[in-house]
């Protein structure tokens, strides 16, 4: 096993048996200030005939009411807001697919809490004090810049905050700085690959690569580790749970994402439904925050598919939960002459065929209640149509029909990618 360093050491290896003491007694703690706190949640858990007296240890926690995003717009700006307005110190938000605003507030604590998963998700991937980290989301309403920004200092690192844009800056700055670790959402990531691909350029230093915030498939990771010449981590966060690395990251066995138990307590229900799935069954991510003041969740759906792949402790000392990489969100699942899939799986068959470059589109095209699907992709001119079409048929059990287009053709968006498109309502945008 390669060697695993620690932020807080006593805390990411104790026993199972401590992490559920602690995450019993934090439940009771947070239950009770929730209820005692804000109205809105004390009127969802009267309507549901719960109140923090029954609530004595983490299995108590599917008594009560779930949340998900509606409930954030429908409190829209702060009404879930656990503390007085003059102790929040900083907030971020989404607007998602949907354009859904969900608001985070922090209190200085929830920042230090922040700053603490982040930091033990850096020092995981190998990072040291004084190494330099480059720091490409954009700092604003986005939680990933900051989010990094307080792990960073945390953990002692030289900050390069470069947030996101002019790739060629970000890769002479990198070797002028000496970045040793390089964050991003995963397009980003990809972005800079193929800047490097175009302009010759090389990353002299770089030797960890943290990425998330979009699904990202293990041959994307493969093609992204040798292309940046780095070792590639998968970091999950979102804004309802305090942001990126709130919710873990991979260590260096890539076996899973560790969530920090003493923070977040996990369930996983079948989708729409309040039943927990077996462990090792996929299901619906369902998220407590155990540890945040501002606005702690209770039971958020968060619309993430995955899986509990462990409770044992890692080759890593770690003893926190290992997830499975996210499948996709709720939502995202497509069906095609009956087959479900989603965009992951196109990517992981995609990126598998020699050429192929790493942006693509999934077009759904409903048209006078037939669905179609085209997939375009970008590949260098020796790959055809019809290759594209056989490995996705022997990936996906279905042949789309599949158009490829010169590197650099299809268009890119800022932050996260957007990889379908319903031809009815978006045509030609
Ligand atoms: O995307 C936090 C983040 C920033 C994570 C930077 C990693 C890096 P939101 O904008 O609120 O926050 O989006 C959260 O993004 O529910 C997932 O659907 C998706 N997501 C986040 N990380 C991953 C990941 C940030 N590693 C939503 N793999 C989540 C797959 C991810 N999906």
């Amino acid at each position: 096993m390669m060697e695993s360093g620690f932020f807080e050491k006593p805390l990411e290896t104790a026993s199972q048996d401590e992490l559920r003491s602690m995450q019993d007694a934090r439940l009771r703690q947070v239950v009770r200030n929730v209820y005692t706190s804000n109205d809105l949640c004390r009127a969802r858990f009267k309507e549901r005939g719960v109140s923090p007296d029954d609530i004595r240890s983490a299995e108590d926690v599917a008594k009560l009411p779930l949340m998900d995003k509606d409930l954030f717009r429908l409190a829209y700006p702060l009404q879930l807001c656990c503390v007085p307005v003059r102790q929040i110190v900083e907030m971020h938000m989404s607007s998602g697919s949907t354009g859904t605003p969900v608001v985070m507030p922090y209190t200085d604590s929830d920042l230090h809490q922040w700053g603490q998963c982040m930091a033990r998700c850096y020092c995981m991937a190998g990072a040291e004090k004084g190494d330099v980290v480059q720091i490409t989301p954009s700092f604003g309403l986005f939680n990933g810049g900051f989010g990094m920004y307080h792990g960073a200092r945390e953990a002692g690192l030289f900050v390069v905050p470069t947030g996101a844009g002019n790739t060629p800056r970000q890769i002479r700055l990198a070797n002028d700085f000496g970045t040793r670790i390089l964050t991003g959402v995963v397009s980003y990531g990809v972005r800079v690959m193929e800047v490097l691909q175009e302009t010759g350029q090389k990353l002299d230093t770089v030797k960890i690569g943290i990425f998330g915030a979009e699904t990202f498939s293990d041959s994307l990771k493969k093609k992204l580790s040798v292309e940046l010449n780095a070792e590639i981590f998968d970091i999950y966060g979102m804004t309802e749970t305090g942001g990126v690395g709130t919710l873990g990251m991979d260590c260096r066995a890539h076996d899973g994402t560790h969530v920090w138990e003493d923070h977040y307590l996990l369930e996983i229900l079948e989708p729409g439904s309040e039943k927990a799935v077996a462990d090792g069954q996929e299901g619906e991510l369902v998220v407590t925050s155990l540890t945040r003041q501002a606005l702690p969740v209770i039971r958020f759906r968060t619309g993430d598919l995955t899986r509990i792949l462990s409770r044992k402790r890692c080759g890593c000392g770690r003893t926190h939960v290992r997830i499975a990489p996210i499948t996709g969100r709720v939502d995202d699942m497509l069906i095609f002459k009956g087959v479900n899939f989603f965009p992951k799986q196109v990517e992981q068959a995609l990126m598998l065929i020699p050429g192929v470059g790493s942006n693509y589109q999934i077009l759904v095209d409903d048209t006078d209640g037939i669905r179609e699907v085209t997939v375009n992709v970008e590949a260098e001119p020796q790959v055809t149509g019809y290759t594209v079409e056989k490995v996705l048929k022997e990936a996906l059990g279905f042949s789309p029909k599949g158009d490829v287009f010169p590197i650099g053709k299809l268009p890119r968006q800022e932050g996260k990618a957007k990889r379908v498109f319903f031809k009815s309502k978006e045509a030609g945008k």
